[in-house]
């Protein structure tokens, strides 16, 4: 018979936000730690579901779904966070680059790494390099994520690099790009740390890049 967090992965892999809801009060209720709850339940039912993505066996509605149910239970353990001591694997700050408005792609981004245990901060849509900049020093962000959708706003990824060499932060953040129009020799030609196609490749790509095995 399935365990509880068996369960709990499971409806998160289903996009089933009710179930998931419940199955954590119960996990709550039966004093299962909160790390736990996250890491066996609520991580590894997103893990599954960015493999299916990567392997085309879900499309972005079953990930937008899933990554709902996993953010409603994530909010429920959100207040015990702090007192349980668990630390996210890292920080990243993400947002779509200035003068760019779409942010389906970059909340799917966002979703899968806050499902992979990231903190994720997010700076929303038309970003200027100021403001990635700003993050990086006040949240303490290791990585950013630039998501850009239009081939004009493609080189305000450029110039957020150029602001994080001239604020001197560069070699403390890892610079991860993404979006339609991107390609990995874009992503060279910059100067990006990284490149990822889809969600799924932005976690294991933003784990390579911080070094991060887990
Ligand atoms: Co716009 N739009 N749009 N649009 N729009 C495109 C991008 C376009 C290709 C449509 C077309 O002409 N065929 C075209 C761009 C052409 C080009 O530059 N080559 C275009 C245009 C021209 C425009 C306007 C200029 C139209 C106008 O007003 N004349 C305008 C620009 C506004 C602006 O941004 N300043 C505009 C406006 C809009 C809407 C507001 C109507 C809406 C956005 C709504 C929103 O985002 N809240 C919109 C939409 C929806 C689209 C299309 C239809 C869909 C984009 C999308 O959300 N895809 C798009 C055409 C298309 O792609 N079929 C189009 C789904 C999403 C999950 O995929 O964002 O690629 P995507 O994200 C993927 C990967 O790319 C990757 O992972 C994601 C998930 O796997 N990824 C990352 C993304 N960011 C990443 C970051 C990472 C790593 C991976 O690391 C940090």
């Amino acid at each position: 018979m399935p365990s509880l967090l068996e369960n709990l992965a499971q409806y998160v892999i289903d996009g089933n936000a009710q179930k998931a809801k419940e199955t954590t009060d119960e996990a709550l209720a039966q004093n299962v730690p909160v790390a736990d709850i996250i890491n066996k339940g609520l991580v590894a039912g997103m893990q599954v579901v960015g493999q299916k993505f990567k392997c085309n066996e879900f499309y972005i509605p079953e990930v937008l779904i899933a990554a709902r149910a996993m953010k409603q239970s994530m909010e429920k353990l959100r207040p015990l966070i702090a007192e349980s001591g668990i630390q996210p694997i890292a920080r990243v700050a993400i947002g779509t680059v200035r003068g760019d408005l779409h942010d389906i792609g970059k909340n799917l981004v966002g979703m899968m790494l806050e499902g992979a245990g990231f903190e994720v901060i997010d700076l929303g849509t038309d970003v200027s390099p100021e403001k990635f900049v700003e993050a990086v020093r006040e949240h303490k962000a290791e990585a950013i994520g630039l998501s850009a959708l239009l081939t004009t706003t493609m080189p305000a990824m450029k110039e957020t690099i150029a602001a994080l060499e001239e604020a001197g932060l560069r070699d403390k953040v890892a610079v991860l790009v993404g979006g339609a129009p991107l390609t990995q020799a874009y992503a060279d030609e910059i100067g990006a740390d990284g490149y990822a196609p889809d969600a799924a490749s932005a976690v294991d790509t933003a784990k390579q890049l911080l070094r991060i095995t887990a």
